[in-house]
C-alpha cells in the first residue's frame, strides 16, 4: 500500500517509466519499449566516452594503452558505431539513417528485420567537442512503410508527422535523456553512481513568457529582409516582445534544451553565406524533425518559416531545412515577418 510520507522517495527509472507508458497502448509489443531502452544504454556509453574525450586522446598516445596498435577513434564516429552496434542485432528494426553516413544502413543480412526504422544524428555540436562545449544526440524512429525483407530508403524517408517516438541526449554538466512517443515530453537524467537515467523533468511544457532567442548572430549580413525583422523584433525593436537575452550555444541539442525549459527560440535561417547551402546547416531528417515533435509535444511549434517541419516530405536522407523552433506564438511571428518581407 503506498505511504504519502514516502510519495517523495518513489524513483522513476528509465526503464519503469517506458514500461508504463507501455501499458497505456493495448496493442503494444513492447518492440517499441526494448528500443527505447536500446538508445538509453548508447547514450551511457557514449556519455561515458564525452567525459573522457581529451584524456582518451591522451592515454591512447601511450603505448600501454595502446598495445593493438588501435588508432583513438573520433568521438562522433564512435557515437555513430556504437549506436549502430547496438541496433544492428536486435530485430527491431529494418534499416537505419545516419548523420554521419551518405547511404542508409541496412540491417546486415545475418540478422533478423523489424519494424521501426531508425534516424540519427549522433554526435550533434561536434565541432564543439574540442573546446569543452555540450555536444548531443539526436534519434526518431518511425514504423517502416515496407511490407517485410530488408529496409528501403522510402522507409526512411518519412514525414516527421509519421514519427511513433523521438528524443535527445545532452551531454552537458550532467547527462540528460529527453523522449516523446506523443504522449507529452519526459526528461531523465543519468546518476553516474548507479548507471540510471533517473526521471528528473516529468511532462515538459515550454514555459511563457519567453525568456531566450538564439541564433548565430554572426551570419547577419546573408539574412533575407523577414529574418532581419524577425531579429530586431525579438530584441524588442519597434515595440515588439520585450527584448528577449540572447544566448547561442552552437549545439543545436542544447539550444532547444535551454529553451525547452527556460522558454525561447532558436533558428538557423537559410542564407546566402554558402551557395551549396541556400536552405540553411541543419538537417530535417536526424534533426529538425526529431525536435520539432518534442516541440510540439511540450506546446510548442517548429517551422521552416514557411511551413510546419513536421508536414514536410523528405526527398533525401541530408536535406537541409531552415529552422524555427521553440514557443508557438515566436516561431508564428517568424512566419509572419518572412511572409511580409520575404
Ligand atoms: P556542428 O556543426 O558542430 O555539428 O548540426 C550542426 C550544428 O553543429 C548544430 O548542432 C549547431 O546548432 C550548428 O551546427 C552550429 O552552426 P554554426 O557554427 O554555423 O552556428
Amino acid at each position: 500500500m503506498s505511504n504519502p510520507t514516502f510519495d517523495h522517495l518513489k524513483i522513476m527509472t528509465i526503464e519503469r517509466h517506458i514500461l508504463e507508458e507501455q501499458q497505456s497502448h493495448p496493442g503494444a509489443t513492447g518492440v517499441l519499449t526494448n528500443l527505447l531502452y536500446d538508445i538509453a544504454l548508447a547514450g551511457k556509453v557514449i556519455s561515458s566516452k564525452t567525459t573522457r574525450a581529451g584524456l582518451a586522446e591522451i592515454l591512447g598516445r601511450t603505448e600501454d594503452i595502446n598495445v593493438q596498435g588501435e588508432e583513438v577513434m573520433k568521438l562522433d564516429r564512435f557515437a555513430d558505431l556504437t549506436i549502430f552496434r547496438l541496433n544492428d542485432h536486435t530485430g527491431r528494426l529494418a534499416a537505419m539513417a545516419s548523420e554521419e553516413q551518405a547511404a542508409h544502413l541496412p540491417i546486415p543480412d545475418k540478422y533478423p528485420k523489424g519494424k521501426y526504422v531508425l534516424v540519427f544524428d549522433p554526435l550533434d555540436g561536434s565541432s564543439n567537442v574540442d573546446y569543452n562545449v555540450p555536444v548531443g544526440t539526436i534519434f526518431g524512429i518511425y514504423q517502416r512503410v515496407s511490407p517485410d525483407g530488408p529496409g528501403t530508403l522510402e522507409d526512411l524517408l518519412q514525414p516527421g508527422k509519421n514519427l511513433v517516438a523521438s528524443g535527445y541526449l545532452c551531454y552537458g554538466s550532467s547527462t540528460m535523456l529527453v523522449y516523446t512517443t506523443g504522449n507529452g515530453v519526459y526528461g531523465f537524467t543519468l546518476d553516474p553512481t548507479v548507471g540510471e537515467f533517473l526521471l528528473s523533468h516529468p511532462y515538459i511544457r515550454m514555459p511563457s513568457p519567453p525568456k531566450y532567442f538564439s541564433v548565430n548572430l554572426g551570419y547577419q549580413t546573408y539574412w533575407s529582409a523577414g529574418v532581419r525583422h524577425y531579429t530586431q523584433y525579438l530584441q524588442g525593436e519597434g515595440g515588439g516582445v520585450k527584448g528577449l537575452s540572447l544566448r547561442y550555444i552552437g549545439t543545436l541539442v542544447s539550444d532547444f534544451h535551454r529553451n525547452l525549459l527556460a522558454g525561447g527560440v532558436f533558428y538557423y535561417p537559410a542564407d546566402t553565406k554558402d551557395p551549396k547551402k541556400p536552405t540553411g546547416k541543419l538537417r530535417l531528417l536526424y534533426e529538425a524533425a526529431p525536435l520539432a515533435f518534442i516541440a510540439e509535444q511540450a506546446g510548442g511549434y517548429a517551422s521552416d518559416g514557411r511551413q510546419r517541419i513536421l508536414d514536410i516530405q523528405p526527398k533525401s536522407l541530408h536535406q537541409r531545412t531552415p529552422l524555427y523552433i521553440g514557443n508557438r506564438n515566436l516561431v508564428e511571428k517568424a512566419e509572419e515577418l518572412i511572409r511580409e518581407h520575404d
